[in-house]
């Protein structure tokens, strides 16, 4: 369906696909409240989708019967709710919070326990789905996914934003369940674009917009931007986007360092992140930037272990394992090491990854002072094979158990409910000042 400047203006409705002739409100052929309008409508390429409560939308479809009842995934083993459908959403019930607390607000929930199998299996289809529309499908969790719809419009003899609108609707119809769509010309935008308007969101930031739009949001909306380096920017009297756009590079960098370099650029909406096909992620790590410079196994093991936990959570969120791990310093003179070891198994268990970098930070543990601390897990897979008992070390096959019954505990009692010796009352002296990202490379 070839496409003009004058459709352009018009829009689609995300009912029929209909092209829109006239600037009403609702779709002139069908009558649907859903028409999309936006001037950059059909040039824009990059989508970001995610799933509209995911594992309780994939249980509503299999129990039609609850459809209109609140729905709260979670309890069972674990105490806390996995996620709410929007109807027990709007009576407060959030993800992560404690089951008996959801309950509180929403007595009358229905509540399942969670059938991860199912979640992973529905979610492999969605993909395979988008796999469909373009090979640039970069997968981030579960029920999301950036696509990268460039040069794709010969192949589907429509624009990006046509081929996204009727993948939305193949979904609902097709797997039963509803997902949210964002489109951009950036990865930063179209995730923020997917959040908008959930549930069966479809929003579009455009280039020309992007800056106007970015100026009143919070800086929390910025990727990499987490609850303590926002709190670092709100010391430093940054709320708003808009006041990180007044600011020059160089002060940023000066006082964020390579942040500040994020800040920058994002705050204009300039992001030249690609979609990387195939794996969320190239690597998965997590470091720290210290107070003052550290140099002592008794100051860094701490550290390690805590940046270990914090990489083995977000690989066990994601559903993926990795079979090497780095280690990473920066010294004082803001020269970085990384060094690696390559294990037998991919893992995804913070005790496999503390006890892997250890040695090889114990190595460089020569004197030398140093200002950042990081420990990532490369080569990653899907975690199929991960951590099969160890026959020649027991005891890591028994910490491995421990490590899992410490996981089922912190769901239920949060996350500092168990802390190990290394971290124990340590927690709040090693939140990273800097935030990092699970892509960051290094
Ligand atoms: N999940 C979880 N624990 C959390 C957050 C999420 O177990 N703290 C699981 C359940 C979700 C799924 O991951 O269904 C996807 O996470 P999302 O953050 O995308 O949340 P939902 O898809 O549930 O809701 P939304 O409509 O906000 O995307
Ligand atoms: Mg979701």
């Amino acid at each position: 369906m070839p496409t003009t400047t004058a459709d352009s203006e018009r829009g689609f409705c995300r009912d029929c696909l209909t092209l829109q002739k006239r600037e009403t409100g609702r779709c002139y052929h069908c009558g649907s409240p859903r028409a999309t309008r936006h001037p950059e409508l059909f040039q824009l390429h990059l989508a970001h989708i995610d799933c509209d409560a995911f594992y309780a939308s994939v249980e509503k479809r299999d129990h039609p019967e609850l459809k209109d009842k609140p729905l709260i995934i979670g309890g069972g083993k674990r105490g806390v709710v996995s996620t709410a459908c929007y109807i027990a959403r709007i009576r407060g019930v959030r993800s992560a919070m404690p089951m008996f607390k959801a309950l509180e607000a929403c007595p009358d929930a229905v509540v399942l326990k969670p059938d991860m199998e199912k979640y992973v299996r529905v979610g492999r289809e969605i993909r395979s789905m988008m796999q469909a529309l373009t090979p640039l499908v970069e997968p981030i969790s579960i029920d999301e996914a950036f696509l990268d719809l460039s040069g794709t419009e010969r192949l589907h003899g429509e624009p990006p934003a046509l081929v996204l609108a009727r993948f939305a609707l193949a979904v609902e119809r097709e797997i039963g369940v509803s997902v949210s769509a964002g489109l951009s010309y950036c990865k930063f935008l179209a995730k923020v674009a997917s959040d908008f308007r959930k549930p069966r969101g479809f929003s579009v930031i455009g280039e020309a917009e992007a800056v106007e739009f970015l100026k009143d949001q919070p800086v929390s909306l910025i990727w990499g931007v987490g609850r303590v380096f926002a709190a670092t920017l709100e010391q430093d009297g940054i709320k708003t986007i808009g006041q990180i756009q007044r600011m020059e590079l160089n002060d940023l960098l000066r006082r964020y360092s390579s942040m500040g370099n994020r800040l920058y650029h994002l705050a204009r909406g300039v992001d030249e992140r690609t979609v990387h096909p195939d794996h969320a992620a190239k690597n998965v790590s997590a470091e720290t930037t210290f107070n003052s410079d550290l140099s002592t196994r008794d100051q860094l093991a701490p550290i390690l272990r805590a940046l270990s936990e914090k990489v083995s959570a977000r690989l066990k969120k994601a559903e993926i394992a990795g079979r090497t791990v780095v280690l990473k310093l920066k010294t004082r003179d803001f020269k970085i090491k990384t060094r690696n070891r390559q294990l037998a198994a991919p893992t995804r268990l913070a005790d496999r990854i503390f006890e892997t970098a250890m040695p090889l930070l114990e190595k460089e543990l020569d004197g030398t002072r140093f200002r950042l601390l990081g420990v990532g897990v490369h080569d990653l897979t899907t975690p199929e094979k991960a951590d099969p008992p160890d026959l020649i070390d027991t005891k890591a096959t028994r910490r491995a158990k421990a490590e899992e019954a410490i996981d089922i505990l912190r769901e239920k009692f949060g996350k500092k409910a168990v802390e190990t010796g290394y971290t124990f009352g340590q927690s709040s002296r090693f939140e990273p000042q800097q935030p990092s990202d699970r892509e960051d490379d290094f």
